[in-house]
């Protein structure tokens, strides 16, 4: 099999790039570690991000966000019992969009199969080879088979944990982390959201978030321990502590659906870059859920990279291709930066002192009393602008 790139991993960075090149009209292969029913059904991210929003449409993928999707002017911050409200709107101009990463990677997949461009399911034993070399290949099993991909350019867009990072040889990248002494338990709730907006609720019981998907179905997580294990969790104890942690508003219960516990982690890798290999979106950086920017991040990344290879088959240019980390990683590190600030206003920390938590709540008034403050956090929330 020959092509031009080759993108390892369908999750929102793989597929966007395949159809951000499609759409320029460089060919390109997907190839997918689980099945189609697996990677649609995997519920992540809710919060799209207004420029992301409008390249979904302009992609031709956007019309059935546009329809089901719910457009946000703002979010609520919870802390002493009262409910801010934050008018994005107001603040900046602009919103964010609530939809299902799942239903973003369902579009996305159906925009693929539609003009028949090729996504291999279940393939195994990935291997990426040469690519120091302009004659990169990628081996893999499908389908019982050993195949051989040979192609231009590889995206690594396999997430966190995926093999792409992993085969670039020591000490080429330098890693940057931090990891959270907590995690998230987070549910689909078949229920009402207590709010038209998110609450943002910062609790000495710990940090609860309470999202969407429809007016009808939730979206909820806790703070727990990082080690903390789900069969701790019955739903009676689930939503005591929703409701415990919630001000001044009415929590309808309803039928959990999903439930999982997400670890909590900062992470980045310079360069993304090594050869003709291509680290995208979660393969290359991890960003605490708390400011809603990973899926956003990877649509940045691979925005970047396709454009560089765009230019690159268009002229012969590397110039851009050189730079791709470079331009991907000054967003990045303010993205980090600011997942970071969110995580460390709302969650308790276990070290904590009661100093601690009143320097937070301190910021947390601090910063629902000034207009600047708000400014701040609304700019970044919704989106910092794209280069
Ligand atoms: P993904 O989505 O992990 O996709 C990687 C794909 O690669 C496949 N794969 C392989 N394929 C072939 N060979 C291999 N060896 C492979 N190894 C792995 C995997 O099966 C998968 O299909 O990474 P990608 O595309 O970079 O997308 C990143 C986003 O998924 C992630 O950043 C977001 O979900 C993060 N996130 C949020 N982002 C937002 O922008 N807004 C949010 O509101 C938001 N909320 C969240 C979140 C993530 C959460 N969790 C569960 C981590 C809330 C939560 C709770
Ligand atoms: C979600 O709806 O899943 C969600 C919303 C906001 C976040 C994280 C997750 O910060």
């Amino acid at each position: 099999m020959r092509t031009k790139v080759g993108i390892i991993g369908a999750g929102p960075a793989g597929l966007m790039l395949a159809h951000l090149l499609h759409l320029d009209g460089i060919d390109c292969v997907v190839l997918e570690k689980h099945d189609q029913t697996y990677v649609e059904g995997r519920i992540r991210a809710g919060v799209i991000e207004q420029w992301v929003a409008d390249l979904l449409i302009e992609m031709g993928v956007g019309s059935r966000m546009q329809r089901e999707g719910l457009v946000h002017h703002g979010i609520n911050l919870s802390f002493a019992d009262t409910l801010h409200p934050i008018d994005f709107k107001a603040l900046t101009g602009k919103g964010v969009t609530i939809y299902g990463q799942q239903e973003v990677v369902k579009d996305l997949i159906a925009a693929r199969l539609a003009v028949n461009g090729p996504i291999l399911f279940e393939v195994d034993h990935v291997d990426l080879h040469d690519f120091n070399t302009t004659s990169p290949h990628v081996s893999f099993c499908h389908n019982g088979k050993r195949e051989e991909l040979v192609c231009d350019f590889i995206a690594g867009c396999d997430g966190f944990h995926g093999i792409a990072r992993n085969s670039i040889p020591a000490g080429v990248l330098t890693a940057y982390e931090r990891v959270y002494p907590f995690a998230w338990l987070g549910i689909l709730s078949e229920s009402p959201p207590p709010s038209k907006e998110l609450v943002y609720a910062y609790h000495d019981r710990g940090f609860a978030l309470y999202s969407m998907r429809t007016p009808t179905l939730s979206r909820l997580y806790l703070q727990c321990a990082p080690d903390d294990d789900i069969l701790h969790w019955p739903d009676e104890r689930i939503w005591e502590e929703l409701h415990g942690r919630l001000a001044g508003r009415t929590l309808a219960e309803g039928k959990v659906v999903q439930r999982s516990i997400t670890p909590m982690r900062s992470f980045v890798v310079e360069p993304m870059q090594c050869g003709r290999l291509y680290l995208a979106g979660d393969a290359a950086h991890i960003v605490p859920p708390t400011g809603a920017k990973g899926m956003n991040l990877a649509a940045a990344d691979v925005r970047v990279l396709s454009r560089a290879i765009a230019a690159f088959y268009r002229s012969g240019r590397t110039d851009a291709l050189e730079r791709y980390s470079t331009a991907c990683l000054k967003r990045i590190w303010k993205a980090q930066r600011f997942s970071w600030w969110m995580t460390s206003l709302l969650h308790v920390f276990p070290q904590d002192n009661p100093f601690d938590r009143r320097r937070q709540l301190a910021e947390l008034d601090y910063l629902t009393g000034s207009s600047a403050a708000l400014t701040s956090l609304a700019e970044n929330y919704v989106g910092l602008p794209m280069q």
